[in-house]
């Protein structure tokens, strides 16, 4: 069965959980980072030598990253449909959705979740918050200027690249203490999204 190690409140961990939920896959969730640890010790270390969330290993196979993850389930356990567009540059424009999160996003967010949800009062840096804020918000203006567009990240139906983005915009808008400006298409997508049970699942839950 696939195994995938990860503590549930980790972005990147929360994409390749509602992935695999989308795909209908049976797996066993393992909890590792953060608190839980796991992540420094040997045997782990042998799996991802990044000590980092999430890892998975399945039938024997085992991979880090993400997005590489979410890319080898939906080809190992769908078909060349599920959750891809039909054309190449379908599935190249909607993958690029993907690649953009990790590196346009992934910084910024890491210090709002810090200093906004997870630090102690007394550890909050007001001042490291407002270049991460003002960054995020202006990615947050292109992707509704996408959405403006084109209905769904991947093209006109759901797919792969609405799941990263999917996670940390959910996030974004759950975080405390931030002003957002209206977005319509970025906040209609969120609701679309929130029409799916695997998104419900995990990622529309609170911020810790
Ligand atoms: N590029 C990697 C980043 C992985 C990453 O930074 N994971 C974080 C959680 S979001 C982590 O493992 N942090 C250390 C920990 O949780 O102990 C990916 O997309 O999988």
């Amino acid at each position: 069965m696939l195994r995938i190690w990860g503590r549930a409140n980790s972005s990147n961990v929360k994409k390749v959980l509602w992935c695999a939920e989308e795909l209908g896959l049976r797996f066993e969730r393992i909890d590792a980072g953060g608190a839980f640890g796991l992540v420094d010790g040997e045997e782990f270390r042998k799996m991802n030598p990044n000590g980092l969330v999430p890892c998975i290993e399945d039938d024997g196979f085992v991979l880090w990253e993400s997005n590489a993850i979410i890319r080898y389930l939906l080809a190992r356990h769908g078909d060349d449909s599920t959750l891809l567009p039909a054309t190449l540059e379908g599935r190249a424009s909607a993958e690029r959705w993907m690649d953009w999160c990790s590196f346009s996003l992934s910084a910024p967010f890491a210090v709002l979740v810090k200093h906004l949800v997870r630090s102690p009062p007394e550890r909050r840096d007001a001042q490291a918050v407002v270049p991460a804020a003002a960054s995020f918000e202006a990615s947050m203006r292109i992707a509704d200027a996408e959405l403006a567009q084109s209905a769904w990240f991947s093209g006109e139906s759901f797919g792969i690249g609405d799941i990263p983005l999917g996670v940390l915009v959910y996030s974004w808008y759950a975080l405390p203490g931030l002003e957002r400006p209206s977005l319509p298409a970025l906040e209609d997508w969120q609701r679309r999204l929130a029409e799916r049970p695997a998104f419900l699942h995990w990622v529309a839950v609170p911020l810790s």
